[in-house]
């Protein structure tokens, strides 16, 4: 028996960004050449893509840790480090990303489709590429930013038109056998299907896709059978068939009773209410099939059903019954909107990547919150002062300092950045007084200075803010 899954949880982890590297070039006669370490290289993405020659999550199943590779780091010489590999990761048609809490992530709808599973982290600046008017030799670089790691869920919903359900051995795949190319496992015993089969059918201008699942018996809702595991491969489709056995030969059985059976299957299961119904009664070749047919059409047209009466075996009514499906699904297409083609849901941010909050915890630690100041400190090597001292100035500029300070956070408080399973803590000195100035600059010391006229000091003043926020949209090309 071949093995079918239609879910896998997923281990995905993005590469790794490089580090930047910090390099000062040398060559003879020419002792001071300036600041030349490249940047880091990003680390790849982990993508999900739509491939219609893919039909099983089997792969995963296997083997569920998947990692794209690292970016690698800058070099002196000005020379970047590679970029990591996207690992791209083929998935069948319909599949279904979730997060361990079972939100749906995205629904991967049509050939080609992708979705970014993780996201590779980005490469640390190199001292080249932070080297500036006021800083001309940085000692440090930063460092490459982790790769996203995800533990998702992968689920597959086939993508068909028609859906047939019904009883075992009520002649489902029989009837994709007749209606497509499609050769599904046909036995007189029950539960024969243990999968969804899938068929393509061609009646005049319209394609189709038809799909059976495993049959479905009383108290299935209950895990009776193969229970209703499986109509998750119906959710999708446009119209419902109802196939009847109308020569069943167990006693308690008969069309009526079976259809009630399982619309309360179908109801339990939920969310199908809205699918327009076609019952087909199967196997009108035999006689005793074909008057029981008879006797039941009219009471199941009064419930507004459409009735076809079919043979797949003798291959009788097909033509008729294709057809009239291939018009129900042509009205469903019309009606739906075109963007369902592809339909992916994009998680919403949780933090606005532009600013940042500050809060004062019960114990007196103030933490800061936010895409910009967390990112940074993760660029930071904290072993290089340089480097922690280019921090502090960006951790300024946004305002964090001020906004400390306005939370009433005073020199030698505890301030974290980050969220509480993953910070940085510090003792917080501050660089900036309330509306004052900036007192000193990292790779300057302004004792050393001539003293300036007023007048110049204010002209440099302004000169160095300028710079400053030019400095900081320069460094924040991400
Ligand atoms: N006489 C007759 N027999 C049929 C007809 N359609 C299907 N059968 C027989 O009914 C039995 C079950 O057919 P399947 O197509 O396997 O039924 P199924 O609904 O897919 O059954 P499960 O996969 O077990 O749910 C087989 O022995 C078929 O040959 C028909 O139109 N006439
Ligand atoms: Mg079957």
């Amino acid at each position: 028996m071949t093995t079918f899954v239609d879910r896998v949880e997923l281990h995905v982890a993005a590469g790794n960004g490089g580090h930047g590297c910090a390099s000062v070039h040398r060559e003879k006669f020419k002792p001071l050449g300036g600041p030349d370490g490249g940047n880091g290289g990003r680390g790849g993405d982990v993508i999900l893509v739509v491939d219609q020659s893919v039909t099983t999550l089997l792969d995963y199943h296997h083997s569920p840790h998947r990692k794209a590779t690292n970016g690698k780091p800058g070099e002196g010489g000005n020379r970047s480090g590679k970029d990591g590999q996207d690992l791209v990761l083929p998935v069948p048609d319909g599949t279904v990303v979730l997060d361990r809490n079972g939100e749906v992530l995205a629904d991967l709808v049509g050939h080609g489709t992708r979705y970014v599973a993780a996201q590779g982290g980005r490469g640390g600046l190199g001292n080249a590429a932070l080297a500036s008017a006021r800083r001309k030799a940085p000692g440090f670089a930063l460092l490459g930013e982790p790769g996203d790691l995800q533990d998702i869920v992968l689920e597959l919903k086939t993508v068909a038109d028609v859906a047939l359900v019904g009883y075992p051995s009520a002649g489902k795949s029989s009837l994709i056998s007749v209606l497509s190319a499609a050769k599904p496992k046909i036995a007189d015993y029950p539960f024969t299907t243990l999968v969804p089969n899938l068929g393509v059918v061609t009646a005049g201008s319209t394609v189709y896709t038809i799909a059976d699942v495993p049959g479905l018996i009383p108290g299935a809702s209950q895990g009776k059978g193969l229970g209703l595991e499986f109509l998750r491969h119906v959710e999708r489709c446009s119209v419902l068939v109802h196939v009847l056995d109308t020569a069943t030969l167990e006693s308690q059985r008969d069309p009526l009773s079976d259809l009630d059976v399982i619309e309360e299957e179908l109801r339990q299961y939920g969310g199908l209410d809205d699918r327009p119904r076609v019952v087909v009664l199967n196997k009108t070749d035999i006689p005793d099939g074909k008057d029981l047919a008879d006797m039941v059409r009219p009471d199941l047209e009064a419930r507004g059903y459409r009735v076809f009466e079919v043979s797949a075996v003798a291959h009788q009514g097909l033509k008729e019954l294709s057809y009239a499906l291939a018009e129900i699904v042509a009205q469903a297409r019309a009606a739906k909107p075109k963007e369902e083609a592809t339909r992916i849901v994009i998680r919403p941010k949780a933090v606005d990547d532009s600013g940042f909050t500050v809060t004062r915890e019960e114990d007196g630690l103030y933490r800061v919150r936010g895409e910009k100041p967390e990112r940074w400190v993760r660029q930071t090597d904290f072993n290089n002062d340089e480097a922690v001292g280019y921090l502090a100035d960006r951790l300024n500029r946004l305002g964090v300092e001020e906004e400390l300070m306005k939370a009433g956070a005073r020199a030698g408080d505890g301030v974290a950045i980050g969220s509480e399973d993953n910070a940085v803590v510090f003792d917080w000195e501050p660089t900036m007084m309330a509306g004052a100035e900036m007192l000193g600059r990292r790779g300057e010391d302004h004792r050393l200075e001539a003293p300036r006229p007023a007048a110049q000091r204010r002209k440099d003043r302004q000169a160095e803010r300028d710079e400053a926020e030019r400095e900081y949209d320069e460094f924040d090309p991400f």
